[in-house]
């Protein structure tokens, strides 16, 4: 653990042993939990980093990984894990969000996708579920979750990309998803999707252009976190309704989150802006994943004051 390379992209057999290790050297901070299983019958754990507190505790999710190729997204889990238990004990903005806060990681969201990503196909996206008695392959898991499902930005053909499933929540990867968060939703204020590329922070809806009731809000925060995040590297993102500012998507997470009541949810398009796509060079994780961490720790920085310090809302 204390040689493995954050600044590297990991197979999914290093990722499972990653985070075994972690929960073992940190474990009173960080354990991991089991949520599912895959279509292929691989397990998925999610990390969760809590600190013990009398106080009242809220949720952060994120996880990342939900499409194969956004390599990426996994290797900023990571080190966002990493960042929070190297600072946990010194850091005091870090110690004042565990107060409150816990945070529950998925570094990989389409684990089968993920594997064939490395052994197959570089730019597959999809799950591997089989369709059409094994004619063709993988759903767009980030178009299959409950919501406006299939209506729009999506495909009921199973060899598209976009391939929305064959119904709402078909797959094992967003049941698990699904059923957990439901269960939790009381508790989540904030719900983070890591994607690649474009630099973008989104926010709901995919499927209209209604916006949610705290749009106003959400961009506030969200733009915050985009000039934290520029502040860091001058990398430039873009904010704004996922509609609006990308395309038009339905059945996604970040929108199935916002509406089954998740206040704070966004999906992040990490870098970079096309030059590499979804192959971006290991040599950019390191900065990536520093200013993505600024923009996040802003996130939940505003999170934690609307929660814990406003007068008026609560
Ligand atoms: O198309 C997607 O699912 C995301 N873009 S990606 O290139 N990473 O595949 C965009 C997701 C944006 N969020 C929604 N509109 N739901
Ligand atoms: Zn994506």
């Amino acid at each position: 653990l204390e040689t493995y390379p954050y600044n590297r992209y990991h197979p999914m057999g290093e990722i499972y042993q990653w985070m075994s290790l972690i929960s073992e050297k940190y474990p009173e901070v960080v354990t991991q939990h089991f949520l599912g299983m895959t279509y292929e019958t691989r397990p998925m754990y999610y990390l969760k980093i809590s600190q013990p507190s009398s106080n009242p505790k809220k949720i952060m999710w994120m996880d990342c990984g939900i499409h194969a190729r956004e390599w990426i997204a996994p290797a900023f889990c990571q080190w966002f894990v990493r960042e929070i238990l190297q600072n946990y004990q010194d850091n005091s903005r870090i110690r004042r969000l565990l107060k409150n806060l816990d945070f529950y990681v998925l570094p990989v969201l389409n684990i089968d996708g993920y594997i064939y990503t490395w052994t197959t196909d570089r730019l597959w996206r999809k799950s591997r579920s089989s369709h059409n008695n094994g004619t063709c392959f993988g759903t767009d898991l980030n178009r299959n979750f409950n919501v406006s499902w299939c209506s729009i930005g999506a495909s009921k053909d199973c060899q598209d990309l976009t391939f929305c499933g064959t119904e709402p929540v078909s797959e094992p990867e967003t049941k698990a998803v699904s059923s957990f968060i439901e269960s939790k939703k009381e508790d989540i204020v904030c719900f983070l999707t890591i994607h690649s590329y474009g630099q973008l922070i989104l926010m709901p809806y995919g499927y209209t252009k209604n916006k949610p009731s705290n749009y106003k809000e959400l961009i506030q925060v969200g733009q915050k976190a985009a000039n934290a995040l520029k502040a860091k590297h001058g990398t430039n993102y873009r904010v704004g309704s996922s509609v609006d500012i990308l395309y038009a998507t339905s059945g996604s997470s970040r929108d199935w989150a916002r509406d089954i009541g998740i206040p704070f949810s966004y999906t992040f398009e990490l870098r970079d802006s096309g030059k590499y796509g979804f192959v971006l060079p290991e040599a950019q994780i390191q900065a990536t994943c520093e200013e993505t961490m600024e923009a996040v720790l802003s996130i939940l920085d505003d999170v934690y004051e609307k929660y814990w310090y406003s007068n008026s809302a609560g």
